[in-house]
């Protein structure tokens, strides 16, 4: 999902189930406690906010990944070897995977997104930059399906999942998910991933509550696209962001809190707040290297190598299907 962090994605993705976005969305808010997936974040005005949130101080993952990749490049070269198949899933504007082409040299470029408009836009560009690698969008949901069209090279496939995006599973989804990217790899092939790592509760927490309130933002920013999709009345000034770190469940947990006593009408139905009331919006899980490394391998990965920061915020591991 987001990549999610993900890099950022268009509103159209909603409009390609007319329904479901809504039967979801209504099904949520009618649990308690209720919740709002994280994948509703990604509007346009969300996905701005998201890349904000990247240029903030107090959010380390998409900065310490980046120089992960940059100071390890050549080991990450050998480890997942040039002229491979490079699979890029939640592509989003495909800048990331782009600042890898120059240390992966791959012969083909099959950047996977929820959002194949948004997609080819992205390719249309990085082609006249980059005319000598053949590259294969597909707009595919790949966290519900991952079967890639047969033009995709089977030989040599790098799968890369950055961003730390796996955290929107929980462990029990992020195998099955790892599983069947595993039963994809084909000969030679392999993963490579971005993981972000446990640390102090005040350094995670002051990532999801940054001091310009570009998260509360961007949290509450969810109510508005809620209300765009449903026809609900959220009134976003009713609600106050809360991020904590859940440590026996090892994740950042995302809510809204009703500030008053609120009813939310829809076509159809209602939901009474109470004050103090919340709606779970997102969980980020954090992983330990040894329990990430056990997880790779629980799935069918195996050799595999790992890079991290000196303060060891985030990890970088390119694993082998064996
Ligand atoms: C896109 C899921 C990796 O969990 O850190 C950032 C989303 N939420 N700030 C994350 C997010 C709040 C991000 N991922």
């Amino acid at each position: 999902m987001p990549r999610s962090q993900s890099l950022p994605k268009p509103e159209d993705r909603f409009g390609a189930a007319p329904g479901a976005a809504q039967t979801e969305l209504a099904a949520g808010l009618r649990q308690t406690p209720a919740r709002i997936s994280p994948k509703y974040f990604y509007n346009a005005l969300g996905s701005k906010l998201f890349e904000a949130i990247c240029l903030l101080d107090e959010y380390y993952p998409t900065r310490v990944e980046t120089a992960i990749f940059a100071d390890h490049a050549a080991a990450i070269a050998r480890a997942a070897g040039q002229g491979g198949t490079l699979i890029d899933l939640g592509a989003g504007n495909c800048a990331k995977a782009a600042s890898l082409f120059a240390t992966l040299k791959p012969q083909q470029y099959v950047p996977v997104d929820i959002s194949a408009e948004f997609l080819h836009g992205a390719v249309e560009k990085l082609r006249a930059a980059h005319p000598n690698i053949p590259m294969l969008p597909v707009g595919l949901d790949f966290a519900e399906n991952l079967k890639l069209p047969p033009q995709v090279k089977s030989r040599g496939r790098i799968f890369f999942y950055p961003g730390s995006s796996i955290g929107n599973f929980t462990p029990l989804q992020a195998a099955h998910f790892l599983t069947r990217i595993r039963g994809e790899c084909g000969p030679d092939g392999g993963l490579l991933i971005g993981i972000d790592l446990v640390k102090d509760s005040k350094t995670l927490e002051a990532a999801y509550d940054d001091a310009l309130g570009v998260t509360a933002a961007f949290n509450l920013n969810i109510l508005a696209h809620a209300n765009q999709i449903l026809g609900s009345n959220f009134q976003i000034r009713d609600w106050r962001h809360i991020a904590l770190f859940n440590a026996d469940q090892s994740r950042i947990e995302m809510h809204l809190e009703a500030r008053r006593d609120v009813t939310i009408n829809w076509p159809g139905a209602e939901r009474r707040f109470a004050t103090g009331e919340r709606i779970h919006t997102e969980n980020s899980y954090k992983y330990t290297k040894r329990n990430f490394v056990e997880l790779l391998d629980s799935c069918g990965f195996g050799s595999v190598q790992s890079w991290t920061d000196n303060a060891q915020n985030f990890l970088v591991c390119h694993a082998r299907a064996v």
